[in-house]
């Protein structure tokens, strides 16, 4: 197949799963277009199969809003006519799926085809499509989408129940590459890597996120203080955004600063991951929680939040914690408790693993995308 994927490529989870699975679909013969206004950021080098256009948006004195969704539907429906696209795959609804509803017109005026799945990935519907401004654009491209996929079961029903969409939503889950993202087996080493980080007898937390208020990073540092006061332990933050200064600040206020390494954004966070005995997920929402996934299939479990989609990954007593939002005492206990009992936390370990591996590696996962996309050409006008 001939596949174009649009994602936002700066850091964020839509955009990691729309590169990685095209990644995927490239190393299984599939021929790939990325269509973005910058190169996807885990997108490294040339890879057989995958090329990349780059959406051009002009600026004009008149425009105090330069429209990328138009500039971005014009790129889609060239590519889709120079490469003969069969389909299109669009991340994050907004405006991606507004702008490939426009390019599939475009081509049907041509006599062309070119069906379109939209994949719902969080704050789309939870939050921004949600807006006022958003909502009715936002409700038809979805409606009008040849396929529409959502990343967890929450996503789906939250997308029926607050946009009243009729049409089929597939949930298709987040996936990791279990080759990628994997823990350490050889002891010595592991010990040699966390040594640049902590000393033997310290436990290490990590967070990944982009640091934006949903994530609620302020409670990954009071989280650790707590932690730090009973264990020694060292927290390593990986990622940037918004909130860090704050968090920065606060990590001063109580002290602990030289604690916690805030390493910024990272390329390769498969080799940090599995340096970790615990992930602190603490978000106020999380339509799956695509970081608590890699954590799990590098052996790490999750202090998480109860929230959205998250107990359809973190098995709540078996492969990670689950706490109501902000209860920032109980996690901090959960985790001084786990890391205090090494029989406990590797039984964790091991099944966090397992289940990466047996329900959401990518070779489980990406086969799935494919027969949806072989059902939607099928039943495409
Ligand atoms: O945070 C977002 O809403 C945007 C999105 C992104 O682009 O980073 O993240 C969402 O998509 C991820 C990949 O499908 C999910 O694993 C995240 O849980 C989800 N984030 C939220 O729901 C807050």
């Amino acid at each position: 197949m001939r596949i174009g994927i649009t994602c936002y490529p700066t850091y964020g989870g839509s955009g990691v799963v729309a590169t990685e699975l095209g990644i995927e679909l490239a190393a299984a013969g599939h021929e790939v277009h990325f269509i973005s206004y910058s190169q996807p950021f885990r997108l490294s080098g040339r890879d057989d199969g995958i090329f990349y256009h780059e959406v051009p948006v002009s600026s004009y004195p008149l425009f105090e809003f330069p429209p990328y969704d138009l500039a971005l539907a014009s790129r889609m429906a060239e590519v889709a006519e120079f490469y003969e696209l069969d389909l299109l795959h669009v991340h994050y609804a907004i405006p991606h799926s507004v702008s490939a509803l426009l390019a599939r017109q475009m081509l049907a005026a041509r006599g062309r085809r070119l069906p379109f799945v939209t994949t719902l990935h969080g704050t789309d519907i939870t939050l921004v499509g949600l807006d006022r401004s958003y909502l009715p654009i936002t409700r038809f491209s979805i409606q009008e989408s040849d396929g529409v996929t959502s990343i967890s079961r929450y996503l789906k029903e939250k997308t029926i129940a607050d946009f009243g969409v009729t049409r089929p939503i597939e949930v298709i889950p987040n996936f990791v590459n279990c080759d990628v993202y994997m823990p350490i087996k050889d002891e010595a080493a592991r010990a040699a890597a966390r040594s640049r980080l902590a000393k033997p007898d310290e436990a290490i937390l990590i967070h990944l996120s982009n640091f934006r208020p949903v994530k609620r990073v302020a409670d990954v540092v009071k989280v650790f203080a707590h932690v730090a006061r009973e264990i020694p332990a060292q927290l390593v933050l990986v990622g940037d955004g918004p909130d860090r200064s704050a968090a920065e600040w606060l990590a001063h206020d109580l002290g602990i600063h030289a604690r916690i390494h805030f390493l910024g954004k990272q390329d390769r966070v498969n080799e940090l991951l599995p340096l970790a005995d615990l992930m602190l997920m603490p978000s106020e929402l999380e339509s799956f929680g695509l970081a608590a996934l890699e954590a799990m299939a590098c052996k790490v479990p999750s202090i998480a939040t109860r929230v959205g989609g998250v107990p359809e990954l973190i098995d709540d007593g078996v492969t990670g914690l689950l706490f109501s939002v902000g209860n920032v005492d109980d996690m901090a206990a959960g985790a001084i408790q786990l890391l205090a009992d090494p029989v406990r936390l590797q039984a964790m370990r091991v099944a966090a693993r397992k289940t990466a591996t047996t329900r959401f590696c990518s070779t489980k996962i990406v086969p799935q995308y494919v027969q949806y996309y072989e059902s939607v050409l099928a039943n495409a006008g």
